[in-house]
């Protein structure tokens, strides 16, 4: 059996996962959404879900909000609310994809109000990470085109450039702008920042603040992520992630679900590369904003972040169980499988006991999910709240995919 060794409970606790408040309300596809029992209402509510996962697992300290979605006239009020109940606001996601106005694109759109009406959009979101404290502006546009001729591509990619310009040259001292790309949908011609490496360069081009976002959701069928992320970690770029799994597309389900064996592998990278003798590296691998972003449609809100939040940190875990030395001598050697075997050795440990060894030093519940069970949250925000009704908590695909 592993033991808890020092620098394991340390690690442990250094881990951070941040919620999204739209994953506590109600949510749906482009077909249904149905309505959950005690689903939160409000970003008062959300926040109140998030508190309760990170209250069960002591590594989920912070919720992001998406604005407008989550507009109030007082952010500092809601600032105190959030740590009143021990938790802080994260990341700000603008939202310029709900309206009619971004048929065409925003800040990419044809006509330049409406790119100017995006981009006032996007610096009022960073008035808004001001005044909550957010270090993280998280920035995915739905912006591209249908059919090809539709527009100009150049032209496009030119007024993104300028758009994220402004908006980086505009972010608070220690700010960061996260940028997030996507293969497809809403637009299945093209999509105006379409894969790491178009996010990447302009990124590269607008300045220091400026940082991709990694969703395991945004790819194509096969695409190996995890080299994504070691290659972002080398050049200094990687901001984030946004957690979730797929099998078919952007399916925004529990991640670690369908794809463990991803999630350690990502994990893996991000824990080699905090022990690089790079200097950059290791800077960059410390400061990862972890987040998740997922969109529950059948299951219990609360009950499913609390899984997708374990699911990362067992993934955590096993990383941390990697033999470096053995690996770093197998693949020197030459010795495929050895080096293979240094990995999934780690993967295939049950670290559960090690996790309830971890809970139980610092005082949490030993099984999170088990204690949310017992505690009667579930039906206690069932009874205060009933079920309401229709979207609030993630209305995008619904708006987006025009049904
Ligand atoms: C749409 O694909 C999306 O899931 C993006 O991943 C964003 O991060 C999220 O919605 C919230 O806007
Ligand atoms: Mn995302
Ligand atoms: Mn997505």
């Amino acid at each position: 059996m592993t033991h808890l060794t020092d620098d394991l409970h340390a690690a442990l606790s250094r881990q951070r996962i941040e919620t999204p408040s739209w994953g506590y309300g109600n949510s749906g596809t482009r077909f249904k959404t149905f309505a959950a029992p005690g689903a939160a209402r409000d970003v008062f509510e959300k926040i109140d879900d998030a508190a309760e996962v990170h209250r069960l697992t002591g590594i989920a300290p912070s919720v992001a909000l998406h604005i407008p979605w989550d507009e109030v006239d007082d952010y500092a009020a809601l600032g105190r609310h959030a740590r009143e109940r021990g938790v802080d606001i994260g990341a700000i996601n603008p939202n310029v994809f709900q309206d009619d106005v971004y048929r065409l694109g925003s800040v990419t759109h044809p006509d330049e109000a409406v790119r100017e009406q995006a981009t006032q959009h996007l610096l009022d979101c960073v008035e808004v990470m001001r005044q909550t404290g957010s270090r993280d502006l998280s920035l995915w546009f739905a912006d591209g085109t249908n059919y090809a001729g539709q527009d100009d591509l150049r032209r496009r990619k030119h007024a993104m450039r300028s758009a994220l310009k402004r908006v980086h040259d505009a972010l608070p001292e220690n700010g960061r702008m996260l940028v997030e790309y996507k293969l497809f949908e809403p637009a299945f011609y093209a999509t105006d920042l379409f894969d790491w490496g178009a996010a990447y360069a302009h990124c590269v081009a607008i300045g220091e603040k400026a940082q991709v976002l990694v969703d395991l959701g945004h790819h194509a069928q096969g695409v190996n992520i995890e080299q994504i992320v070691a290659f972002l970690l080398d050049e200094g770029r990687l901001g984030g992630f946004h957690f979730n799994a797929r099998r078919y597309a952007d399916d925004d389900l529990i991640v670690g679900t369908s794809n463990p064996f991803e999630l350690f592998c990502i994990y893996a990278e991000l824990v080699a590369a905090g022990h690089s003798t790079d200097q950059r590296t290791r800077t960059t691998a410390q400061d990862v904003a972890y987040m998740i972003d997922q969109s529950h449609n059948i299951e219990p809100k609360v009950e499913a972040m609390l899984q997708s939040v374990l699911n990362c940190q067992e993934a955590y875990a096993k990383a941390l169980l990697i033999d470096r030395d053995a690996l770093k001598d197998a693949q020197q050697a030459g010795d495929v499988l050895a080096a293979h075997r240094a990995l999934t050795d780690a993967f295939r440990t049950d670290v559960r006991p090690l996790l309830a060894e971890w809970r139980e030093a610092g005082g949490l519940p030993t099984d999170p999910i088990a204690a949310h069970r017992a505690s009667g949250y579930q039906t206690r925000v069932t009874r205060e709240r009933g079920t309401a009704v229709g979207g609030g908590g993630y209305p995008v695909k619904e708006k987006v995919m025009g049904t």
